[in-house]
């Protein structure tokens, strides 16, 4: 199946500028060569457009609201456009309120074949605060909760199914990596019944054990499972993932990385991803962005040795 990548540059909904840089810095460090090297066919289809950053204080709990719906509708459109042409999207953000577009895209394309959805959200934060809960006004610490139905109307109605119901259910989303949630936040996810691989139980039990859990029931279905991954590259620890304005210390190491992505590949079911919130004007002479490529040749399978894929881990 061909990937089609999909650029959105755009800072709209971050705390700081410069996420706008990153599908390009993407794919000067090699994103389509990379993939392609591993013999898929990869179509970039270039850059979305929408607003440009206004620059504002929150009105109402929001920052630049609508400009954000405005670039989710893009979003929305264009990974809704690439599944129905059976391509597998990857959406280049861009901050993370994008997720709400390319999710909702993923989750109505889901609902119409009737295929269980599970998504994956790899960060620092949980992306589950409400403008009653939110310490910014940032619409990229909402995009989780806007998805689970709760948010402002503009984007929760984005976020529906034909229904009306949410685009997603709490039960479907697994949380890895995190370890800066905001304390409301905190009652949220926890009333919500989120299931957080926080860092504490990465460092108690390890990411393969971890992986595993996040993966589990996959293929226990008869019906094929669609398997979106949501990376922030805040997952990523500050001290090989530098080009990200909200780093917090005591993310995934080099290998544990690999190793979650890895394991993804080895479920066989990934079949949509964003890589949102690399900030070049952050960054080390590109590394953040070559260290994403790398991890996301791992995602699509790349491994050192020939290994059978239900080698020890997932299936
Ligand atoms: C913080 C930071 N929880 C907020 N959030 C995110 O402003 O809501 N940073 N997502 O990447
Ligand atoms: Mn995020
Ligand atoms: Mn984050
Ligand atoms: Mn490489």
């Amino acid at each position: 199946r061909p990937i089609a990548l999909i650029g959105a540059p755009t800072d709209i909904g971050a705390s700081a500028r410069g996420a706008a840089m990153g599908p390009d810095a993407l794919r000067v460090a090699g994103l389509q060569t990379a993939l392609e090297n591993h013999g898929l066919r990869v179509l970039d289809q270039g850059n979305l457009s929408g607003p440009a950053n206004p620059w504002q204080t929150p009105v109402q709990g929001y920052r630049h609201l609508p400009e954000v719906v405005q670039w989710n509708q893009s979003v929305f459109d264009a990974v809704s456009a690439a599944l129905h042409q059976g391509h597998l999207p990857i959406l280049l953000g861009g901050d993370h309120c994008l997720g709400l577009g390319s999710i909702s895209a993923v989750a109505r394309h889901c609902a119409a074949l009737g295929k269980p959805l599970r998504v994956l959200w790899l960060d620092a934060h949980a992306d589950f605060n409400t403008s009653a809960l939110t310490p910014s006004g940032n619409l990229h610490g909402m995009p989780l909760a806007c998805l689970c139905g709760l948010g402002p109307e503009a984007l929760t109605q984005l976020a529906s199914l034909p229904g009306g119901a949410p685009a997603l259910r709490p039960q479907q989303i697994r949380l890895i990596g995190v370890r800066s949630v905001d304390p409301g936040e905190k009652r949220l996810v926890h009333e919500q019944g989120l299931e957080v691989f926080d860092m504490r139980y990465i460092d108690e039990v390890g990411m393969r054990q971890t992986m595993q859990q996040a993966l589990a029931g996959l293929d226990a279905s008869d019906a094929d499972f669609h398997l979106h991954v949501s990376f922030d590259v805040d997952f990523l620890d500050p001290e090989i993932a530098p080009g990200v304005a909200t780093t917090v210390p005591g993310g995934p190491t080099y290998r544990e990385a690999q190793l979650c992505m890895e394991m993804i590949a080895d479920s066989g079911r990934l079949a949509s991803l964003d890589i949102v919130e690399l900030n070049p004007a952050l960054d080390l002479r590109n590394r953040t962005a070559e260290l994403a490529v790398d991890l996301v040749e791992s995602l699509f399978g790349k491994s050192t040795l020939m290994r059978a894929p239900s080698s020890p881990g997932v299936r």
